[in-house]
């Protein structure tokens, strides 16, 4: 087989921190000299490439350590560079203000959205399925592409969003909102912004019964090129289910304890919400959800719903330091469940809180064994880590549909447990590579953030920026990223045969591969800020 040989040099287009790891890839057999010069011809640094596995080789200039851009090199190819102590202070502002481009019912005007403004959307009271009644359910953030609310990734995106803020205060604090579009007092940058979705979430709990409705939508998806205040069918609130409740419960019960500094009315009414979802689950089934008749958008189906009763009860846990509820988590802590951050896998996110939780309340034995095997999923993900050429935590088989979501997951895995106290020894390398990915060394040499890069992604299956008329979609959104099942039409036709990695289109209609969602964006928002995090301090 004839090795491929690069077009191009593979590497982060946002930029390098100052003080951090740098790399870049190129296709290659054999080891290949390069250089860096300033714009003005002055050799700063020079170095060979080493094999990274496959027909990569990888070059390091770590070593680097001036702020600046500079030409890369290596035989006829060319790369701009930019080193930077805050390199990825735009972006992080960017994927933050992305959910607020993602706000629902209120009108996003041109002096903070830019040529993406548009009116008020989905005002009208939501018919509660099955029933005679309608329900009052407006705000939070438009879930993905479409225009439906979901109440479990929205447990999820709104769960990354604390613990960002809760992990890396200092690398939010320069992100600015859209300030006049919220409501809130105003508060440190992810909780103003997460705020929107709490008080959505709030609305979606039935207050007679305290279980909480799965999600909000239109019957089904309206057309790629409506625009969100055109999208004026009615709306419609599928059943109450268990997932919905338990994780709604988990992230009320993390929000208490978050904005009880900030925002005490917040926090006490998320304080009740959580206690009253919790009542719910106590007394009914773990039943999946499925769509009901009639109802054809997003399902967030889930068949394993013990992961998402021990993230409620561990927040319960931490947010009360009651020992009682650790007796309901320690059991659920020593199943075989995959410890994992995803909107069906939560466990790992249960985890945390139980690892967060009062130590007085928990058993220190339990704790011991947690940690110790949480350390062995983490060696796991190192060793893929090690193992592949772009020194990602991943294999073949898990670039699936929102592999950049997967990938974002394990290496905020990382940063979570080395702020409570489990420093994996490659946490740092691992998250530095997997922005790296994100952001552009990668195969296809993609950029998969909207708005950034010398190739960013310019067509993703995102309605407001296929309906609007302007060029550029919105910025700062995450896509799905490569996913070798090819499930859509237009991906399915035109990346047959690809290696798993490059399985990737930048089309509107590949909603399998350049989708965008809220729970997408706010991995990638915990990750870079943890790097600028560090590197800030
Ligand atoms: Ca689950
Ligand atoms: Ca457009
Ligand atoms: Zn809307």
């Amino acid at each position: 087989m004839p090795s491929r040989v690069s077009k191009s040099i593979f590497c982060n287009q946002v930029g390098y921190l100052t003080g951090g790891d740098k790399r870049f890839w190129i296709r290659a057999r054999e080891a290949q000299p390069f250089a860096l010069r300033t714009p003005e011809g002055q050799a700063v640094f020079a170095g060979m490439t080493k094999p990274v596995g496959g027909d990569w080789q990888a070059g390091n200039f770590t070593a680097l350590r001036v702020p600046g851009i500079y030409l890369l090199t290596v035989g006829p190819l060319e790369a701009r560079i930019h080193v930077h102590r805050r390199a990825y202070r735009d972006v992080l502002e960017a994927m933050v203000r992305f959910f607020d481009y993602q706000l629902c019912g209120v009108a996003l005007p041109e002096e903070e959205a830019g040529p993406w403004a548009h009116g008020p959307c989905h005002t009208s009271d939501a018919r509660v399925l099955g029933a005679e009644h309608a329900v009052a359910c407006p705000g939070g953030w438009h879930d993905a592409g479409d225009y439906g609310k979901y109440t479990v990734p929205a447990a999820k995106a709104v769960a990354d969003l604390l613990l960002a803020h809760e992990y890396f205060p200092g690398a939010l604090a320069h992100v600015r909102p859209m300030r006049s579009v919220h409501r809130a007092p105003h508060l440190p940058p992810a909780l103003e912004v997460a705020r929107e979705e709490i008080v959505w979430l709030l609305t979606m709990q039935d207050p007679a019964t305290g279980g909480v409705y799965h999600k909000v939508t239109t019957p089904s998806f309206p057309r790629l090129d409506t625009r969100p205040e055109d999208d004026t069918a009615p709306l419609v609130l599928s059943p109450v289910s268990y997932a919905a409740t338990a994780t709604f419960c988990a992230a009320m019960a993390h929000a208490a304890l978050v904005y009880r500094a900030h925002d005490p009315t917040l926090a006490s009414r998320c304080a009740d919400a959580a206690q009253r979802a919790y009542a719910w689950l106590s007394e009914h089934e773990m039943r999946p959800f499925r769509n009901p008749a009639g109802i054809l958008t997003g399902e967030y189906g889930d068949r394993e719903l013990r992961d998402e009763l021990l993230w409620a009860s561990s927040a319960m846990l931490r947010m009360t330091g009651d020992p009682g509820w650790a007796r309901v988590c320690e059991p659920l802590l020593d199943l075989d469940l995959p410890w994992e951050l995803g909107w069906a896998d939560v466990a790992l996110y249960g985890v945390m809180e139980y690892l967060r939780a009062p130590s007085a309340a928990v058993s220190e034995d339990v704790r011991s064994r947690v940690k110790g095997r949480l350390l062995r999923e983490l060696d796991a993900l190192a060793a893929m880590a090690e193992s592949h050429p772009f020194g990602i935590p991943m294999r073949d088989e898990d670039f699936i549909w929102g592999s950049n979501m997967v990938l974002l997951n394990r290496a905020m895995a990382f940063l979570l447990a080395e702020g409570v106290g489990i420093p994996h020894p490659a946490a740092r390398t691992v998250a530095q590579r997997s922005a790296d990915y994100l952001l552009g060394a990668n195969p296809l040499g993609q950029c998969y953030v909207t708005g950034f890069g010398q190739r960013p992604v310019r067509h993703p299956h995102h309605r407001p920026s296929a309906a609007d008329d302007v060029d550029d979609p919105v910025p700062g959104m995450v896509v799905g990223g490569p996913n070798r099942n090819l499930q859509d039409e237009i991906a399915h036709a035109r990346l047959s045969g690809r290696p798993a990695m490059e399985a990737y289109l930048d089309h509107q209609d590949s909603y399998s591969t350049n989708e965008v969602a809220v729970y997408w964006n706010s991995p990638a928002v915990f990750v870079i800020a943890g790097l600028l995090e560090a590197r800030e301090r």
